[in-house]
């Protein structure tokens, strides 16, 4: 059962921050993964500052068994020793019935709990894993006397997270978004792919057969296929139960880094449905994400027309060619309130957008 709405904003132990009634939109166009205790990647991270919306230090699977403490121990030190300036700072916890998620909150929230801004948790289930942690994060909270909340992030990977989608996005105000976890909901589900997200050869429609002149099918004839998107149904409930919820949605991994025109399809069409960022697993991830997730300089260019056209919103006109009403007016804020928050942080867009 949700708590009663008297309740549901109440700091969950003595001393805690008061939970956010807003989730602020911030923008998280790519959340980069990078694993804290690979010497190599960490290097890189303080150079990244700036160039990434959200910097996302890995705890859980890519981090080896016996690397996990080295890793979060590597975790809290770029924590303490980063500034992350306009960059947000996330990390992603060990899943809760791992043996070692119950340090990474207990170390990380006392050492790093003023740094970090989003807590992504692996493998949710239901609402009572977002229970579970909001309270734990709650007196970790109180006892470090921090006086900002963090917010927590859910990757939908199981079954049972997805036809549970609904109440995990309501079961706290921390709630920050959701993410595909498509590696670890395909196996969940059986789905019998071995690929970490994007599209499959095999999972396709045929354009009927031609007929001869005697209305035949000629089952023989070539047939063009078009190849569809797996993730379609899982994306569209997502974007449905965060939005009702007022949070984010996110595409997860597309682990073939080296087809990066594929990955920018992916990201696309989750930005087309929704979405309002992607993982990146390489750098190389970060700018295709980076470009997918900002809407064009004509798109917003033609948004703002529209805006100016449509004067209090109300009634429809016409522009190029094109009926444009009180419907088409809030896509087109909705495009222009993205750019402006896109422009906020990122100057050579600005000059783009106000071109
Ligand atoms: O030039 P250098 O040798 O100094 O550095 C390499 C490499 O270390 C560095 N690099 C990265 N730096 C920061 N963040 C990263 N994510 C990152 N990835 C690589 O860039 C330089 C060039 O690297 P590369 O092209 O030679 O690539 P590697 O073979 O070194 O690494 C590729 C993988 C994919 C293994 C690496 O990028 C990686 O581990 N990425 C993160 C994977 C991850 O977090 N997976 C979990 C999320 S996905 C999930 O859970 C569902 C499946
Ligand atoms: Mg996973």
């Amino acid at each position: 059962m949700t708590r009663p709405a008297k309740d549901f904003f109440a700091p969950l132990a003595v001393g805690a921050p008061a939970p956010l009634r807003e989730i602020p939109a911030r923008p998280s166009r790519a959340i980069h993964f990078f694993d804290p205790g690979n010497e190599k990647m960490a290097a890189k991270v303080p150079d990244m500052v700036g160039t990434v919306d959200v910097l996302l230090g890995n705890l859980e699977d890519a981090v080896k068994a016996e690397n996990k403490e080295k890793s979060r121990q590597g975790l809290v030190d770029i924590g303490k020793s980063t500034d992350f300036g306009p960059t947000q700072f996330w990390t992603r916890i060990n899943s809760l019935d791992s043996p070692w998620v119950l340090d990474d909150l207990t170390t990380l929230v006392p050492e790093i709990g003023d740094k970090l801004d989003v807590i992504m948790v692996p493998k949710v289930q239901g609402a009572e894993d977002i229970h579970y942690v909001d309270r734990l994060l709650a007196q970790l909270e109180a006892r470090a006397g921090l006086t900002k909340p963090l917010q927590v992030h859910a990757i939908l990977e199981t079954a049972r997270g997805v036809a549970n989608i609904e109440e995990i996005c309501a079961a706290s105000p921390r709630m920050q978004g959701l993410s595909l976890g498509p590696a670890d909901l395909a196996a969940d589900r059986r789905m019998k792919t071995t690929r970490v997200g994007g599209g499959h050869p095999g999972y396709l429609v045929r354009q009927d057969p031609a007929r001869d002149d005697l209305g035949v099918p000629q089952y023989d004839a070539q047939r063009t296929t078009y190849q569809q998107d797996l993730w379609h149904y899982t994306i569209a409930r997502m974007v449905d139960a965060c939005a009702m919820h007022g949070i984010y949605p996110y595409y997860g991994p597309f682990g073939d880094i080296k087809d990066t025109v594929a990955c920018e399809d992916q990201f696309r069409n989750a930005f087309l449905l929704g979405c309002v960022g992607a993982w990146s697993l390489h750098p190389v991830q970060i700018t295709i994400a980076n470009k997918v997730f900002s809407p064009s300089v004509e798109d917003v260019a033609h948004a703002r027309r529209v805006i100016a056209a449509m004067g209090d919103g109300t009634g429809a006109v016409m522009i190029d060619g094109k009926m444009e009403d009180d419907a088409s007016v809030k896509q087109c804020r909705v495009m222009v309130a993205l750019a402006d928050a896109l422009a906020a942080i990122d100057p050579e867009l600005k000059e783009q957008y106000d071109r």
